[in-house]
């Protein structure tokens, strides 16, 4: 926690001002949070085959998880063309919407509040996983490095080498749209709280908002104005179906995951801020761009936290900042004015109580990456709660009563 002058004034901190901030109710949209930890999107690979629906398996990992202030769900793609990874769920199909009801009835049930992730993959994806076997598409034919994820012969997850793209025309654009337009009428149908139109981790649309992914001279490319122009109708559509109090955005401002940059993220990124503060969405979510410093312990590099600085300024609503926390740096970065809530994504995977945990200072699962993507209730449902570990019987699942 940040020394402040009434900190050096107090000889020792009363236990109750331990995680004073962190446990503050605050607005979001439309809704009342009871505090501030939210379940950032977690890709998990469960989703039920054929067809990508959400089971009821999927129902009780989330409602195990409904101590969040917000859930966001895993990363849900709004079309096969959007899919980019084997076993993500869709919501684009009338069995996703159905299954996607099991879900949000099971966190709603638990007290829990919970919005969709919408996806497009855009290049990050590989034609086995694409309708008719055809080429993923992207602003301009640019191969990404690295792999797919994708099913083998034998049903089971493999890497094979990401494929050229195919450029979109721009008569497919309102096609882009309405795909965007249909996941989310389909999220409202589903029974969701709200959307996050996900803009983040090198995937469609930052392909578009990004320099080194958008080689157009057409009114997407070329300038940042028309580089955020598919976001900014994206964000449009989305609203027009849920009113911007539950409408969130995901950015990523440096970061190079899917190998992916910018060549000037300071004006894109705070060009991309400012227009969509005039959205009066419910928030902005930014992955952390000095993740990786706060989980190795280490000070963040300088430029992160001027990128940070530049949003804060720029975007003039709530701020929602993921990745690399635990406990004491998310209550300095709240208490610093940094961010107005927290996400946290492994810490609640494997802690299905966390904000318990860190009420009362209980120690933290360890996650485990060998079941984070694909299988089944292994290291999905079956992390112990602090109930459970005092031998008490867990709450019973969604997935025993409905099976
Ligand atoms: C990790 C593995 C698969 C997908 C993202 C949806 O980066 C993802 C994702 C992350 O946002």
């Amino acid at each position: 926690m940040a020394m402040t002058t009434a900190d050096t004034l107090l000889p020792v901190a009363p236990p109750q001002m331990i995680g004073e901030r962190l446990f503050q109710p605050v607005r979001l949209g439309r809704y009342n949070l009871r505090h501030r930890m939210i379940m950032a999107p977690l890709t998990r690979s469960r989703a039920r085959q054929p067809g990508n629906v959400p089971s009821p398996l999927n129902a009780c990992y989330y409602a195990q998880r409904a101590s969040a202030a917000l859930i966001i769900s895993e990363a849900t793609q709004v079309s096969m063309q959007g899919q980019g990874y084997a076993w993500t769920p869709g919501i684009h199909s009338p069995e996703q919407v159905e299954g996607w009801r099991l879900v949000t009835d099971a966190v709603h049930d638990a007290g829990g509040l919970i919005f969709l992730q919408l996806w497009h993959v855009g290049r990050i994806s590989h034609p086995s996983l694409q309708p008719d076997g055809m080429l993923p598409v992207a602003p301009s034919a640019i191969r990404p490095s690295g792999e797919a994820f994708v099913e083998n012969e034998n049903g089971e997850g493999a890497l094979v080498p990401f494929v050229t793209p195919r450029a979109l025309q721009i008569e497919e654009m309102p096609y882009l749209v309405r795909q965007y337009f249909r996941g989310a009428r389909n999220a409202l149908t589903a029974g969701f709280d709200g959307v996050e139109i996900h803009a983040a981790n090198g995937y469609l649309l930052e392909q578009f908002i990004d320099s080194s992914t958008n080689r157009r001279d057409d009114r997407y490319g070329g300038t940042v104005e028309n580089r955020v122009r598919l976001l900014t109708e994206v964000v449009e559509t989305v609203t027009e179906v849920w009113g911007p109090d539950r409408v969130g955005v995901r950015l990523s401002p440096l970061s190079t995951f899917n190998d992916i940059s910018d060549d000037d993220p300071e004006t894109t990124f705070g060009h991309v801020a400012g227009q969509l503060s005039d959205y009066r969405l419910a928030y902005l979510h930014i992955v952390n761009p000095a993740m990786a410093a706060l989980e190795k312990g280490a000070e963040p590099d300088a430029r992160a936290l001027r990128m940070l600085d530049l949003i804060r300024q720029r975007y003039r609503g709530t701020l929602m900042i993921a990745g690399g926390f635990d406990r004491d740096t998310a209550e300095a970065w709240l208490e610093q004015g940094k961010a107005d809530l927290i996400a946290f994504g492994r810490k609640f995977l494997a802690n299905p109580d966390l904000p318990e945990r860190f009420r009362s200072g209980a120690p933290l699962n360890a996650e485990d990456p060998t079941t984070f993507y694909g299988g089944g209730a292994k290291g999905y449902t079956d992390y112990p709660t602090l109930t459970q570990e005092r031998g008490e019987q867990p709450r019973p699942c969604v997935d025993e009563r409905w099976r």
